[in-house]
């Protein structure tokens, strides 16, 4: 960060906004989560540009303390599907509770991940605990410590799918447990924590989503 200087805001109308508002949530309430995809290509602008988006989140003391593997190699593709269904299987076979797959029966999820190497794009998300001061800079690989790390790649996260979802594409939240198997695949540092893989795509034609409710607002929020 080097100094201040005048915000670029850009004041509408109230009508406007309001409008903007309703049309954003029309788009935003038609998001899913997607498992069955096409293996169709998707342009590689539109990732680059969601990518950016997601690097526009807020962090704490601005250390951006993410980083995103864009994986499209079939190889690393299937590397990571039977990584993942290696683990996959011992969480429904022994590692969840009862409840915890109780809570899962509605979705119809097992432990086979064909998306994985179905679908033509997986966005493994790290999360960087320390930053590292770049070559050039005083004190040179000083390594400091990143704050609010889960909330800012949380955030950075939603803000991929929500572009992702945008520019019309569909998307999985995955989060095979444990994933440090990621790092040795990916080439990823031990001090980067695998925080979730997303998966990108067009939905398979047949595509089928559990029907669900979502709460209301009165349901979701209280106005003091
Ligand atoms: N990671 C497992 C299990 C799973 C857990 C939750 I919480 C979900 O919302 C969905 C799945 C899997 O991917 O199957």
């Amino acid at each position: 960060m080097k100094g201040f200087m005048p915000l670029a805001f850009e004041e509408r109308p109230v009508a406007e906004m309001k409008a903007r508002a309703e049309e954003f949530y029309a788009l935003m309430c038609r998001r899913r989560t997607v498992r069955d995809f096409s293996d169709r290509e998707i342009p590689g602008d539109v990732i680059e540009h969601a990518l950016l988006t997601a690097g526009s989140a807020p962090s704490g003391a601005h250390r951006q303390p993410w980083h995103f593997v864009v994986v499209t190699d079939p190889g690393k593709k299937a590397a990571i599907r039977e990584a993942a269904e290696h683990e996959e299987r011992e969480f429904y076979g022994r590692r969840a509770t009862k409840e915890w797959l109780d809570a899962l029966a509605p979705l119809g999820t097992d432990a086979s991940k064909p998306f994985l190497t179905t679908a033509p794009v997986l966005i493994a998300v790290f999360l960087r605990r320390f930053t590292f001061v770049p070559a050039g800079e005083e004190e040179e690989g000083k390594r400091l410590k990143n704050y609010y790390t889960s909330e800012s790649v949380g955030i950075a996260t939603g803000l991929l799918i929500g572009a992702l979802h945008n520019a019309g594409l569909a998307t999985l939240t995955h989060t095979p447990s444990p994933m440090r198997f990621l790092n040795a695949l990916l080439d990823r540092p031990r001090d980067e924590r695998p925080y979730l893989l997303l998966v990108a795509g067009y939905p398979a034609p047949d595509s089928r989503v559990p029907v669900l409710e979502r709460y209301a607002l009165g349901e979701l929020a209280t106005f003091v």
